[in-house]
């Protein structure tokens, strides 16, 4: 028997690892995932025994620093990027040529870069253990300076890879890959920390092909079911939070 796909991470916000479980729905595969276990203290247990102990379960993996950690069999691998590199292929989602993995990684680090970790730093630009309140004007002033220059790169690097090749919608044209379901998920959080300033991004027209490949991906099938299911969980205290006085519209 094949071994079971197992996703290692926190409950309570959809996290780094929803990109590994948008991937795992599109393809349909069957996997089992610790945020999901049921209270949030049994949850944190099955996630914290892998970043305590010295070297968990498997002699051959070294200790990992952060969740999502990903298990198939004797492997177990962090780091979201890496998960998706280790899933791709197998899911059949990381194109067919020779090199494509290496665009679709390209494509997803990029999207994680700028629309993840960099939205991230808007509410923790001092210091990640730090609490929001306590940076809060900092936070402020860099959530605009964001909106002001950043926003507009990486919206505008978008709609530029997804207008160079007329194929099709996705990313790499024709072909659909997790790098789509990557930035679809990093917009999709964007839209929720900054519904102003994207709104008003959308409204300006320089940025249409960004804004359908969103409703694109939400709509295919596997996708949208599960988005309407309750696995799919709620944005809060992680990576795209709303704070009112960060969403702002700049001309
Ligand atoms: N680059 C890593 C980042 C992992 C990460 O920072 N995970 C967060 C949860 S979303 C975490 O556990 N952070 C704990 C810490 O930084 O102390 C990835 O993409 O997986």
């Amino acid at each position: 028997m094949a071994a079971p796909y197992e996703l290692i991470y926190y409950t309570g916000v959809p996290g780094r690892a929803e990109h590994i479980r948008l991937a795992l729905e599109e393809a349909g595969a069957a996997y089992t995932d610790t945020g999901s276990l049921g209270s949030f203290d049994q949850v944190r247990k099955a996630v914290t025994k892998y970043l305590t102990e010295r070297k968990p379960e498997e002699e051959e993996n070294p200790p990992y620093f952060a969740p999502p950690m990903f298990k198939h069999g004797d492997l177990i691998i962090s780091q979201t990027p890496n998960i998706l590199l280790y899933l791709g292929p197998k899911l059949g989602l990381a194109g067919s040529r020779e090199g494509d993995v290496y665009r679709v990684n390209a494509l997803a680090l990029t999207a994680l870069d700028g629309l993840s970790n960099e939205v991230h730093d808007s509410h923790h630009p001092i210091a990640v253990d730090m609490y929001y309140e306590d940076q809060k004007e900092e936070s402020k002033r860099r959530s605009q300076e964001w909106i002001k220059t950043r926003l507009p790169k990486h919206l505008g690097y978008w709609e530029r890879a997804l207008t160079s090749d007329d194929s099709g919608p996705w990313l790499l044209g024709s072909t659909f890959t997790y790098a789509d379901l990557v930035l679809f998920h990093c917009l999709d959080g964007t839209l929720f920390a900054f519904p102003k300033a994207m709104e008003h991004a959308e409204k300006s027209g320089k940025y249409n092909h960004v804004f359908k490949h969103w409703e694109n991906v939400k709509a295919r099938p596997n996708i949208a079911a599960y988005l309407a299911s309750d696995k799919r969980q709620k944005y809060d205290w992680g990576i795209y939070r709303y704070y009112p006085d960060n969403d702002v519209v700049l001309e």
